[in-house]
């Protein structure tokens, strides 16, 4: 009989390779800990700036803010970068980890092992690991969402989701569906217009835009930027705290109907067209969903070639798209920027926890982790960029920073007991939920918008309901008496 290979182990293991995976990876090489793996289910790095290459595909925060402080400058060409550059970036990044990365490593399962007070990580090629503790940075927008809409199945030109946009596609002299008018909608839209025969945009409800004032820095802002440290870091720090005070119209409605004032006055001015005029004009209050950056959204709706429809989708045919007033578009390609599923991410099945219960399972009654982090039944685990601590009004990498700091704060007090294992108390973590729960009650994202944030029960799962500076106030030590150990 021939004995089975002794299982790999690792004191650490960390899944994905976007932001929130490098970050504690980097953190945890810059500590001198050099006891961790990264497991990458791809071939490349990059995480969501990997997957979503749909043309114009952006970010909608500034590149100096939208970037690890833990990590080495970046010489970013202009103020909101462009998906490539931040795909540059993150390559950059994952070639100072260099092996420590495992490419094509895709976890099909990972689930606790209590008398071993270990996780045991399966992958799609059958092989196995070990690991004491497990990160989870596998990111909650990264599952496309596919409308359910009648006939989808039967659209005979090519099909394209946002966020699995392939290389190299050409929609040039197409008819071009395009459904959706949420942030990769606005990018994608007018990236498509100028090449496109005819482009049919399908909003369903309409959003608010503001300017995004985007430009390419000058050579000599670069070199500055490049040369003087504290130039740079006092460049980010103003844009944190410029972003941090627009979290101020979230809490204070007041604040924010005059700046609704403001864009309705803009979208007056700039779009001429009164009928088009009347459709784009938002129904919802502003904030409600999140507040979207374009200097080309309203121009491209202007376009001779483009049009925007407003009536519903009835149903799809193999060359047509039907509306429910019988409005009939023939059509080459459709492209769908229909979002992600956040609710229902089927990540949330991989893992699993005490007496093998699934996360799906655990977050039946309600998504939640404390801190955004840790659930009670999944000791040893965390999650990067979990419920509410997502953020609608600064950068994602601020509240990631705060949570890989945390994570290294908590490993090293587990260490220092001299414990192999420790989970949130149930007691702590319903606390936390109820604390969220009431904190959302009062934000605009529940004031009658249907969004990504929002669960079946109609309660904010998603972001975080306040400053982010509170965040990182709330994060900053790890308070012990909220755990057991063993
Ligand atoms: O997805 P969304 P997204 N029939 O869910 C419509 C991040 N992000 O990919 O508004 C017709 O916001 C839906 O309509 P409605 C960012 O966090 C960041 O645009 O629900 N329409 C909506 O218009 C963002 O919040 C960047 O009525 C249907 C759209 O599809 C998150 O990703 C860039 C439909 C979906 O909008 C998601 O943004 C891009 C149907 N059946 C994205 N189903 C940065 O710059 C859905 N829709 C950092």
């Amino acid at each position: 009989m021939t004995a089975s290979p002794p299982l790999e182990h690792w004191p650490l293991i960390i899944i994905g390779t976007g932001f929130a995976g490098l970050s504690l990876a980097l953190q945890r090489m810059n500590d001198g800990q050099e006891d961790f793996i990264v497991l990458e289910q791809a071939q490349s790095p990059g995480g969501t700036w990997r997957d979503n290459r749909y043309p114009g595909c952006a970010c909608d925060v500034p590149s100096h803010l939208y970037s690890l402080s833990c990590a080495p400058p970046w010489d970013w060409q202009r103020k909101y970068a462009e998906a490539p550059e931040i795909e540059a970036y993150l390559a950059h990044l994952a070639h100072s980890l260099g092996a420590r990365i495992r490419y094509r490593a895709q976890v099909r399962s990972a689930s606790w092992q209590a008398r071993e007070q270990l996780w045991q990580v399966e992958l799609d090629d059958g092989s196995r690991l070990t690991c004491r503790f497990l990160v989870a940075g596998v990111g909650p927008l990264s599952e496309p969402a596919w409308p359910d809409l009648p006939g989808l199945e039967n659209f005979a030109g090519p099909l394209l989701h946002t966020a699995r946009w392939p290389r190299d596609r050409d929609l040039k002299g197409q008819r071009v569906g395009l459904i959706g008018t949420g942030a990769s909608a606005i990018q994608v839209g007018p990236a498509l217009a100028p090449e496109a025969a005819q482009l049919v945009i399908f909003q369903r409800t309409a959003p608010w835009v503001v300017a995004r004032k985007d430009h390419p820095y000058a050579t000599g802002t670069r070199r500055l930027l490049g040369k003087l440290p504290c130039l740079r870091r006092a460049y980010r720090a103003w844009l944190y705290l410029t972003r941090e005070l627009k979290g101020l119209a979230f809490l204070w409605p007041g604040l924010m109907r005059r700046i609704e004032k403001g864009v309705r006055r803009d979208l007056a001015h700039q779009v001429s067209n009164p009928q088009l005029r009347q459709k784009i004009m938002p129904r919802t209050p502003m904030g409600c969903k999140r507040i979207l950056l374009s200097d080309t959204w309203w121009s491209t709706l202007e376009l001779p070639h483009v049009t925007l429809e407003t009536d519903p989708i009835q149903h799809i045919e193999a060359a047509h798209l039907v509306t429910e007033t019988g409005a009939r578009y023939a059509l080459d390609a459709l492209v769908l920027a229909t979002g992600f599923r956040y609710q229902d991410n089927p990540m949330a099945r991989l893992f699993k926890g005490e007496n093998g219960l699934t996360l799906e399972d655990f977050w039946k009654a309600q998504r939640s982790a404390y801190l955004g982090m840790m659930m009670p039944s999944f000791p040893n685990f965390f999650l990067l960029t979990g419920p509410f601590s997502g953020l609608g009004h600064n950068s994602i990498v601020f509240m990631i920073e705060c949570q890989t700091r945390w994570i290294q704060s908590a490993l090293a007090h587990v260490a220092a007991q001299g414990k192999n294992e420790f989970k949130v108390r149930a007691q702590a973590y319903a606390t936390f939920t109820e604390e969220m729960n009431q904190r959302s009650k009062k934000t605009l994202w529940m004031q009658g918008c249907q969004s990504w944030y929002l669960d079946p029960a109609g309660r904010n799962t998603a972001l975080w309901p306040g400053f982010s500076l509170s965040y990182w106030w709330r994060t900053r030590h790890f308070d012990a008496k909220d755990f057991d150990y063993a």
